[in-house]
């Protein structure tokens, strides 16, 4: 009997010892990840993906820890804890860091994408690969550009179907400079504000409107809050999902190897999960009252012409090679 034990224990020992080689490389980590949306965010289901791959690759060993709301602070308060090493990790919009890396607010020119592929084209490739390098020498390493999409406006006044009708709005927008501009260029009354503060600042009417997409409007109410919906498809601009350098740099290269494939696998699943909730997202808000408009080609183009001096002004802040490289990518793409 004792001997037949020893054997179950011997012979187990070798399974485990078979096995374990692969997971000797993992400690065991749990590492927070900030976001300013709600955990009814498609984020979420990006995240649950990530955290499934990373407890296969780890063996359960990497585990994430979310914080949603903004509950460790705004995008740019949690980002610069995350470049100083005192939080892991954080989802955020590349918007309100351009003051880290001034190559980031290509992403904020008006009109520059006009379907998500194209999005996807340049933030996946070598363009994306190289402003994860610029970041990396900010102590950020981007692990992967997941998706908030195309930015829709929202307001409490009337329905936006050409850039006049933007006059004496009082319209918040991202801590971001280009899009401060781009919305007096219209004759908006433009006001920077971190996200955590645009719901109250719309219930309390301090401001008329906002611009986010639909499901970011959806998940974080503002639609309770407004009245009219209007499809700009004005920008487009990621989520970078941003690991702290400073952290990164103490994990083992197959941790490091682990969160860079399991952050693309969750991105993968957050990207199509939008796409999915996006008309979902605008029917529930239509359902609640909202009224809502799309613009006319023409009315869009002539949006775009008038925007051409926020181009103009911006280029070379951001780099004219980093706006002329992504042209470049653009131009090819509506081409082919
Ligand atoms: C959430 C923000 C939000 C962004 C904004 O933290 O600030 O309007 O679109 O999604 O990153």
């Amino acid at each position: 009997m004792k001997h037949s034990v020893l054997r179950t224990a011997l012979c187990l020992t070798t399974v485990i010892a078979t096995a374990s080689p692969a997971l000797a490389e993992f400690t065991e980590r749990t590492f927070r990840v900030s976001n300013g949306i709600n955990e009814d965010h498609p984020v979420a289901v990006g995240m649950q993906a990530m955290q499934a791959c990373l407890d296969e690759k780890t063996g359960g060993m990497m585990k994430m820890q979310a914080f949603w709301g903004g509950a460790l602070g705004g995008d740019l308060q949690a980002t610069q804890a995350v470049r100083s090493g005192l939080q892991e990790a954080v989802v955020t919009s590349s918007s309100p860091l351009v003051g880290m890396e001034p190559a980031l607010g290509v992403f904020d020119l008006p009109f520059l994408f006009r379907t998500p592929e194209e999005a996807y084209a340049v933030m996946d490739g070598p363009f994306g690969e190289n402003l994860n390098e610029k970041l990396d020498a900010v102590g950020l390493v981007n692990l992967g550009y997941w998706e908030n999409g195309f930015r829709n406006m929202s307001n409490s006044q009337r329905p936006i179907e050409t850039w006049e009708d933007f006059e004496g709005m009082k319209v918040r927008v991202m801590q971001n400079n280009i899009f401060l501009d781009t919305f007096s260029n219209f004759g908006a009354n433009a006001t920077p504000m971190s996200f955590g503060e645009v719901f109250s600042a719309l219930e309390t009417k301090a401001i008329d409107a906002q611009e986010n997409p639909y499901v970011t409007i959806d998940t974080s109410k503002f639609y309770e809050v407004q009245s009219y919906i209007s499809e700009t498809r004005h920008a487009y601009t990621p989520f970078l999902f941003l690991f702290s350098k400073a952290i990164f740099n103490t994990y083992s290269p197959e941790e490091q190897q682990a969160l860079r494939d399991c952050t693309i696998v969750g991105r993968d699943v957050e990207r199509s999960a939008i796409q999915e909730l996006n008309l979902k997202s605008l029917a529930k808000m239509e359902e609640a009252g909202l009224k809502f408009n799309t613009i006319s080609p023409e009315d869009q183009a002539e949006m775009l012409a008038k925007s051409q001096v926020v181009y103009d002004k911006h280029k070379d802040s951001i780099g004219a090679d980093v706006v002329d490289q992504v042209q470049q990518i653009l131009s090819e793409l509506r081409a082919a």
